[in-house]
């Protein structure tokens, strides 16, 4: 079981500031930004590349998830602005096998990234 498995069940303890049947999102214990929120599926989906046409209604539901809190949390505008990332894998980046959207916003971020 991942870390984010044991944060769905309320196993270890998160900053959680959205919640509904498919998805739950939470603050990233590791901030990379003022706002660093993780979306993460309720469905153990490891990563992105392994996700399939099953899922598609799902991905939808993690964007557009992904968009509502980015306008919640008042900086879903041009002025602020706001990134969306999914690190897939070694050279991704990815450290927990469970797939998550990161939201990072309230700092200018740059391009191309790191
Ligand atoms: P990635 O490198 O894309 O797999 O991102 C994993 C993120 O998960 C990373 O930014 C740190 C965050 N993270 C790891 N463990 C925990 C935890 O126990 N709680 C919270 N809130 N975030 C965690």
């Amino acid at each position: 079981m991942t870390i984010f498995e044991k944060i769905i069940a309320r196993e270890i303890p998160a900053d959680i500031v959205h919640e509904d049947d498919l998805c739950i999102a939470f603050r990233d214990v590791s901030p990379q930004a003022p706002t660093h929120i993780l979306i993460i599926p309720k469905k153990v989906i490891p990563r992105i590349g392994e996700t399939t046409g099953d899922d598609q209604s799902l991905l939808g539901h993690l964007l557009l998830t992904a968009g509502n809190i980015a306008t919640d949390l008042g900086v879903n505008s041009t002025d602020s602005g706001f990134r969306l990332v999914i690190n897939n894998g070694k050279n991704g980046g990815e450290s927990v096998p469970h797939l998550h959207i990161h939201l990072l916003a309230d700092r200018p971020l740059e391009w191309p990234p790191g």
